[in-house]
């Protein structure tokens, strides 16, 4: 089946291996697969919910183009762009927040987990960000879209908002219902010094993730400082309910072999973990580092990333505004 694929990454900073394993492996078998239409957004309006360096903004925002293309997306294959570039995503994000109800915002965890203890000092645009998450994702007719496990609930109030937009209207099938794309197993990678929190960007201490633009030492070390526990690898997937670092570690090997965690636990069951971060690093040094030198050689390039930007956003311009049109006919403007 062709599907329509829409994905965003916001450019805050050190893409990480969660970010790979969650969204951008899965966008690059995407883009890789001949009869899918790919965009692929970076997503700065997301960005700056949480306050930002602007000039550091605009280094991330080429990063993190850089790191699609390094990762494997064509750009001649799929579109590229930064969302602020494209007006119709604002203006579509208000329509949108005139149909969501402020119950289904009240449920979202993610502003829960973000906004932390003082939600009275949190931006109003983190508490909508879904919002303008849905209208990324409408504008462009998306049938699918692949993200880690912690967008679920997202993109599932995304589905609530198209829905109360068509039936209130009475333009059934107007807004495409998008299904999310969540790798099976290892869809939340967790980090490397405390297994019950998701690895994350804004984490302040670096140790805690293996960056995209991590050196081949760099990698080494981090694996080596790793939480595990004294325990050797068990021989069951029942005996890692309680690990959480343990089942991590697993998880991060299998993900990147491609192996059920099953298979990772009979090749390693009775070993201790000292030596299995040995082929832990080999596998993510060997993974990683072709990424990170590939990044790095792109950054030095700025004028071939703002080109991709600019041409991407001149492509998702044409898509979003005719569909921005036809919202307006709709809503009576
Ligand atoms: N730890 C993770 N495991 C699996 N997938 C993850 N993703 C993020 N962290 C993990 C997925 O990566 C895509 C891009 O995420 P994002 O940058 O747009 O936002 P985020 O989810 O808020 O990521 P971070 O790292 O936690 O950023 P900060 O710290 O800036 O908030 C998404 O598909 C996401 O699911």
């Amino acid at each position: 089946m062709r599907k329509k694929i829409f994905s965003g990454v916001q450019p805050t900073g050190n893409l990480h291996l969660g970010n790979y394993l969650g969204a951008i492996k899965n966008f690059v078998e995407l883009n890789n697969e001949k009869e899918n239409e790919c965009i692929f957004c970076v997503v700065d309006l997301h960005a700056i919910t949480v306050k930002q360096d602007p000039n550091k903004l605009r280094n991330n925002i080429r990063e993190t183009v850089a790191t699609f293309i390094a990762s494997g997306i064509d750009p001649k294959k799929s579109i590229i762009f930064n969302q602020s570039q494209v007006k119709a995503h604002s203006e579509a994000a208000w329509i949108l927040s005139c149909v969501a109800r402020m119950g289904w915002l009240n449920r979202m965890t993610q502003f829960k987990e973000k906004a932390g203890k003082d939600k009275e000092k949190a931006s109003v645009g983190l508490y909508s960000y879904p919002i303008l998450m849905a209208a990324d994702i409408l504008l462009y007719e998306a049938t699918h879209v692949p993200v880690g496990e912690d967008q679920k609930q997202h993109l599932e109030l995304c589905r609530d908002i198209a829905q109360k937009f068509n039936n209130e209207f009475g333009v059934k099938d107007f807004f495409i219902l998008p299904e999310p794309l969540i790798q099976k197993e290892f869809s939340r990678i967790m980090s490397l010094k405390d297994g019950s929190k998701k690895m994350s960007k804004s984490e302040v201490s670096d140790l805690s993730r293996i960056n995209l633009t991590d050196d081949k030492d760099l990698i080494i070390n981090k694996i080596k400082k790793a939480k595990t526990d004294a325990f050797p690898i068990p021989s069951s997937l029942e005996e890692l309910t309680t690990r959480m670092e343990a089942k991590n570690l697993l998880g991060i090997y299998s993900s990147l072999k491609n192996f059920g965690l099953e298979k990772t636990i009979k090749q390693f069951s009775g070993r201790n973990f000292s030596d299995f971060k040995k082929d832990l690093s080999q596998v993510l040094v060997d993974k990683i580092d072709p990424i990170s030198k590939e990044i790095k050689k792109l950054l030095k390039e700025s004028d071939f990333l703002d080109k991709i930007l600019l041409e991407g956003s001149n492509k998702a311009n044409e898509i979003a505004s005719e569909k921005l049109k036809k919202i307006h006919e709709i809503v009576g403007f």
